[in-house]
């Protein structure tokens, strides 16, 4: 009888010990791997050519205002530094930049009017890739983004009426 209770015993140690085995196994990898993915996300990150862009809104009048320039190229996975500038001198010409779909632009701005100046006339659309805020005459702004997929892209200005504001974002 006393051996039989102790055999059970040592069972229920042995199983116990399983156990935790078992839990240390499954958690340990766990970070390890999550580690090991922010590394990679890390190096991704790092590998990531950085390319700068300029682009200029110009013009004293509706008639006028453009951007400049009106086309520009930039590779695939890169990481893009916009510095946008307002260069109107003309007070209450409110220029923005913003990326979307091409053709998708007449759609956007009159979307983007609904939206309104406290949303920078942007609409929450996901043909909207980035947009920078609503600029001031003379204000530079800076954004940064990720280059979308390979392909053609319209930037555009959806402050209302500036629809002939449209340029063409080509990711090679
Ligand atoms: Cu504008």
């Amino acid at each position: 009888m006393k051996k039989l209770v102790i055999v059970l015993g040592l069972g229920v140690l042995i199983s116990c010990g399983g156990n935790d085995k078992k839990e240390s196994k499954k958690t340990e990898p766990a970070a390890e791997k999550v580690e090991e993915v922010m590394e990679e996300v890390e190096e991704v990150l790092e590998e990531k050519e950085v390319v700068e862009i300029t682009v200029a809104a110009l013009g004293e009048s509706m008639a006028e205002i453009a951007f400049e320039p009106k086309a520009l190229s930039v590779p695939a996975n890169s990481r893009v530094k916009l510095t946008f500038e307002n260069k109107s001198s003309a007070e209450g010409m409110l220029h923005n930049f913003v990326l979307v779909e091409l053709g998708s632009s007449a759609e956007i701005a009159a979307a983007g009017i609904k939206a309104g100046i406290d949303n920078n006339f942007v609409p929450n659309d996901e043909r909207v890739f980035t947009n920078t805020t609503m600029s001031k005459m003379g204000e530079t702004l800076t954004i940064e983004f990720d280059a979308p997929g390979k392909g053609s892209y319209h930037y555009i200005c959806t402050y209302p009426g500036h629809t002939n504001m449209i340029g063409r974002l080509n990711v090679e």
